[in-house]
């Protein structure tokens, strides 16, 4: 003979699992429903306008556009870049301008001096430090490859602010410019920093754009 309570359960039962199947079929139907045009325009709109992130300190990138991201420095041989972190919403703004997993490419000729700002105007801690491509599965990074390639305190990240750094690199390879803050490199926060042996100038491309040349 059953207690009252497990009857009342059995009595329910049906009623309970109707009710679970109801709510998921009409969320699957919503979805369905929804036309993959407005699905597309609003993850555009979500994940490619800068400084649409949230949180973010407008003040910190006023003024800034694509074109700031690569630019000649006053010296020969000299490049300014400027790297963005939660450029955009892309990556759960995990991303350096607008772009994570290396969908971006700086390409600077090897020997050059690459002169290098980097803004956080989002309240999530980031940072910014140069590493080979092969260290990018660490969890975290000690050290930046080559001397000086790293903002201060690059482990502890930093969040609505802006450092810089500059540094030679003597060895052409296929590096990237990862946020040192640990786990975030592993799950995209990066893009590539390629040091070309025989490159004539440096070079930006962002996603599918065309090739951006450096100019002053
Ligand atoms: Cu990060």
């Amino acid at each position: 003979m059953p207690t009252p309570s497990i009857r009342w359960v059995e009595r329910f039962r049906p009623f309970f699992w109707s009710v679970v199947l109801s709510v998921t079929l009409n969320s699957r139907a919503t979805e369905l429903a929804t036309p993959p045009s407005q699905a597309a325009d609003h993850q555009h709109a979500a994940s490619s306008v800068p400084g649409s992130a949230s949180g973010l300190r407008p003040a910190l990138i006023a003024g800034v556009t694509e074109r700031d991201f690569l630019k000649l420095g006053d010296k020969p041989k000299t490049v300014r870049l400027l790297v963005v972190a939660t450029w955009t919403d892309d990556n759960y703004g995990m991303n350096f301008n607008g772009h994570s997993r290396g969908g971006a490419l700086y390409t600077v000729p090897k020997g050059w001096t690459v002169e290098v700002t980097y803004i956080n105007p989002g309240p999530v801690p980031h940072s910014l430090i140069v590493i080979e491509k092969s260290a990018l599965k660490k969890i975290q990074i000690p050290v930046p490859y080559f001397k000086g390639a790293a903002v201060p305190n690059h482990v502890q990240g930093m969040s609505y602010d802006k450092a810089s750094f500059t540094f030679t690199p003597d060895e052409a390879g296929e590096f990237a410019l990862a946020c040192g803050f640990p786990t975030h490199a592993l799950n995209g926060h990066w893009i590539a920093l390629d040091i070309a042996e025989n490159a004539s100038e440096p070079t930006l491309k962002l996603g599918d754009k065309p090739v951006i040349k450096a100019t002053r």
